[in-house]
């Protein structure tokens, strides 16, 4: 079902979808913030760049990857892990931006999560042909806390699949300004992006980037 949260005017209204038990599509939820998000992010990144990091088997990643908040998730030869110092700096990760702590709180009690206080965000940076093969994500302490995740630029294809890799998927479309909310019987469920295809965005060029909040710790 689609409810319409705010305005009439089709193009820009915001909407909530529920896709499967435990996810709900916002869609448009952060257009009305686009700039200031993007701002924020690029704030980040000023201080911990994002960098290709290298997964437990050697692959370099073809995402770039950054974090603010407590803790940032990380990854290399010694394996995936969330670490509250920047490993390229040796320092903390910076803060996380108010305007990003409100906005996941906000996202996660539309969907139906109450309370939710992330104390990491992930900033991913796709450009053309970058991708992440189907995964979980099981490095947080509680699986009871949902997760965030909001898509800014370029639109990217989610797979969704089920409980075992081998599961069949599911394909929705992320654009910008949509957050994708999931928790529940949800949280252990595969997914991944599909290679971004080419384009220009008009806030964020050749690109698409992502931010999602966990709570880690
Ligand atoms: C991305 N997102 O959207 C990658 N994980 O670029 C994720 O891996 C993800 O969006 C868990 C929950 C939401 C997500
Ligand atoms: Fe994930």
């Amino acid at each position: 079902m689609t409810l319409e949260l705010f305005g009439p005017d089709e193009s820009t209204a915001a909407t909530r979808e529920d896709l499967l038990p435990g996810v709900v599509v916002l869609r448009r939820w952060t257009l009305a913030v686009d700039a200031a998000l993007v701002a924020a992010a690029h704030g980040v990144t000023t201080i911990s760049p994002v960098r290709h990091m290298m997964t437990p088997g050697g692959f370099t990643m073809s995402v770039a990857m950054s974090n603010c908040g407590e803790w940032g998730w990380v990854t290399d030869r010694k394996g995936y892990r969330y670490d509250r110092i920047d490993p390229e700096t040796g320092t903390p990760w910076p803060a996380m931006p108010a305007i990003f702590q409100s906005l996941a709180t906000e996202a996660a009690e539309e969907a139906g999560y109450k309370n939710f206080m992330p104390d990491a965000c992930l900033i991913n940076r796709y450009e053309p042909g970058a991708r992440m093969s189907l995964h979980q994500d099981r490095n947080e302490r509680d699986f009871g806390q949902p997760i965030v995740s909001v898509s800014l630029g370029l639109p990217a294809v989610f797979q969704f699949g089920g409980d075992k890799r081998s599961d069949k998927t599911l394909r929705v479309t992320l654009s910008h300004g949509d957050v994708i909310v999931w928790g529940g019987p949800a949280r252990l469920r595969f997914h991944g992006i599909l290679p971004l295809k080419p384009g220009q965005h008009p806030l964020l060029g050749a690109q698409r980037l992502n931010l999602t909040f966990r709570r880690a710790g």
